[in-house]
């Protein structure tokens, strides 16, 4: 228990205000676990699969309305409009206090209140951070306990006066008036709010129970808020898995990557690799907090305790790893149910002749929808992975030595190429882009949008700013310590809309050119857009891929890269004055080189 009294009078208050039947304060316990599961069971909320062959596994079925983030209803509710910037959609926070308060008030009738103590990080790290998410879903305190450290040692580390994010949460849907619960409660569209509100460092989400909208410890206070923290305090938090590389003498770099969501973080994180003796190592796969050392370089630790992924697309052939990961202990979201009780998603196995689908109808191979949806996920322990690194929890985290960013762009960029400096390297981050995805609920899936740092849904401030601060961790330490900064691109495809790069295990060819740049061993030819590796300085022995797709994958297009040019120039004014100049510099270097060449 605790005597944090700001806690205790949190919480008395939202009690007061949500109305509540119960009040239960979650203890991490397997008890309280197995109460919550019998309880969900009571009600037909959960579906319990094949104990024998998924050992403490169980599906759920989202309503079809909540089934990703939905980034319409998310709200930066800083003082100030200008601070929230051109990314974000504001809401004057007093208004939209008002606002959601009398959403709040009696929206946790006829259910119980949890309150959720969690530390995002190790709970001996420094770099650590306390919330406490109250919430009236029982869903969200199973996914929370995998997610995050949660329960009494995280009171412990709170003390009597610690400081703490309060997160409240509701689905938005109270049992009022004999009405009977559903089994995945939620609230419509235009009542959903996933509001941040900065300067305090309060979550307020109502109507969705969904990944990033409900389990408040990710997006929203590991990313949205810890993004302002970050900054206030010198450190940064980014959208970023972290991977352990050892090559076959035994040397290890760490590598962080900022992918936009389901563009590839888990899957590089838990690579196996197609090259014999190279060994990859997980640290994390979805959100990096990144602080400058002692020694003046930059350590990277995963705030979180387990993993959310991308269901579709996972198999033993693609990512072993995940699948060895999730056969116990895991929680499946709008995955389809097999005659066996077990889970299948598209890209599995073969589909079996007959499903439940995500929706809870009968499919078969002609039904001619999917079965599972493609936002569907798996929610499980990190420490089940087979290749987490055994350091994966150091409180001082890991050394970084490279970061790359990537999307999913069917062309123009290149598989792989190194920023010339720092600077060079944020405007590589700040000109990112890529397709839409089923991660969010929107009407431009496929279409490639701009994604600076693959954080655009994530910053909770001035995206300007943002990118000021990037440039500015240089001054905190002497630039030759900062990691080398790459753009990767797995997802060129050819005149048939195919892949031409194989990807997955093969994308160690790709590390391996970073990991020997690190060291100052392998090639490059300086073009007008950076570093790019000749075809002879990447490892091609044993790849599937004929001479010509990889010159493909590797040229320079100047006139689509100078298409390219006008469009970042349109979406770096499109933010406005507090644009950096150094960006534009940087883009009209771009300009000046790509126009030099033959
Ligand atoms: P979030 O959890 O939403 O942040 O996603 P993520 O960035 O972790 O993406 P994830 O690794 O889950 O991959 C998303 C989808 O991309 C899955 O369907 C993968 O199978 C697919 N994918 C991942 N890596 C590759 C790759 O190297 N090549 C290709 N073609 N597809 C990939
Ligand atoms: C993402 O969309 O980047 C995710 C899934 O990792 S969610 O937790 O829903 O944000
Ligand atoms: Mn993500």
């Amino acid at each position: 228990m605790t005597n944090n009294q700001k806690l205790l009078a949190w919480v008395d208050e939202m009690t007061t205000l949500c109305q509540p039947d119960d009040v239960v304060w979650f203890d991490g316990s397997k008890e309280q676990q197995d109460q919550i599961l019998e309880d969900l069971k009571k009600r037909d909320a959960i579906i319990t699969l094949n104990q024998d062959k998924l050992p403490n596994c169980y599906l759920f079925r989202s309503h079809v309305s909540d089934v990703a983030r939905v980034e319409e209803r998310t709200f930066i509710a800083s003082a100030s409009e200008e601070d929230a910037g051109p990314t974000n959609n504001w809401y004057e926070p007093t208004a939209l206090k008002e606002k959601m308060h009398a959403l709040y008030s009696g929206s946790m009738k006829g259910r119980t209140l949890y309150v959720i103590p969690f530390c995002m990080g190790p709970i001996d790290s420094p770099s650590s951070r306390i919330g406490v998410q109250i919430t009236d879903s029982p869903y969200v305190v199973l996914n929370m306990k995998i997610m995050a450290r949660t329960g009494q040692p995280v009171l412990d580390r709170l003390g009597d006066d610690g400081f703490f994010v309060p997160c409240l949460h509701s689905v938005g849907y109270p049992l009022t008036d004999g009405k009977e619960d559903v089994a995945w409660p939620c609230a419509p569209m235009e009542e959903k709010y996933i509001a941040h509100f900065p300067e305090t460092r309060e979550i307020w989400s109502y109507g969705s129970g969904y990944g990033g909208n409900a389990l408040l410890g990710k997006k929203c206070l590991a990313l949205r808020i810890a993004s302002v923290m970050a900054r206030d305090e010198g450190w940064m938090a980014e959208h970023m898995l972290i991977l352990k590389l050892t090559n076959p003498e035994g040397e290890v770099r760490h590598i962080c990557a900022a992918f936009p969501s389901a563009c590839g973080k888990t899957n590089l994180a838990m690579l196996v690799p197609s090259l014999s003796g190279w060994k990859v190592e997980t640290i994390g796969d979805d959100i990096a907090w990144l602080h400058i050392g002692k020694d003046g370089r930059l350590y990277a630790i995963n705030p979180e305790n387990g993993f959310f992924g991308v269901a579709p697309g996972t198999s033993m052939r693609s990512n072993p790893n995940a699948i060895k990961t999730i056969g116990k202990n895991t929680i499946f979201t709008n995955v389809a149910l097999t005659d066996d009780n077990e889970v299948w998603w598209e890209g599995l196995s073969p589909a079996p002749e007959h499903l439940i689908d995500w929706q809870g109808q009968d499919w078969t191979r002609e039904s001619g929808t999917r079965a599972a949806h493609p936002n569907s996920r798996f929610t499980a322990p990190a420490a089940q992975c087979p290749t987490i690194a055994p350091d994966w929890q150091a409180p001082e985290g890991v050394p970084i030595d490279a970061i790359l960013f990537g999307g999913r762009r069917p062309s123009t960029i290149p598989l792989v190429y190194e920023s010339f400096n720092w600077q060079h390297g944020v405007f590589l981050g700040s000109i990112m882009g890529s397709e839409v995805t089923a991660a969010i609920i929107s009407d431009q899936l496929g279409k490639v949008r701009r994604d600076p740092f693959a954080m655009l849904p994530f910053i909770g401030y001035h995206v300007a700013d943002y990118i000021q601060h990037w440039l500015d961790m240089a001054k905190l330490t002497d630039e030759s310590k900062l990691p080398k900064i790459y753009s990767v691109n797995w997802f060129r495809k050819d005149e048939d809309g195919q892949f031409i790069w194989p990807g997955y295990g093969e994308n160690i060819r790709v590390l391996e050119w970073i990991f020997e740049r690190t060291a100052g061993q392998a090639g490059a030819k300086k073009t007008a857009i950076g570093n790019v590796p000749n075809i002879k300085d990447l490892n091609t022995a044993g790849l599937n891929v004929s001479n010509e797709d990889v010159d493909t994958l590797l040229d320079i297009d100047k006139d689509a890269w100078l298409t390219e040019a006008q469009s970042i120039r349109a979406h770096f004014d499109s933010y406005g004055q507090k644009m950096p100049q150094v960006l534009y510099d940087e883009l009209q270097g771009l300009e000046d080189r790509l126009n030099d060449m033959d």
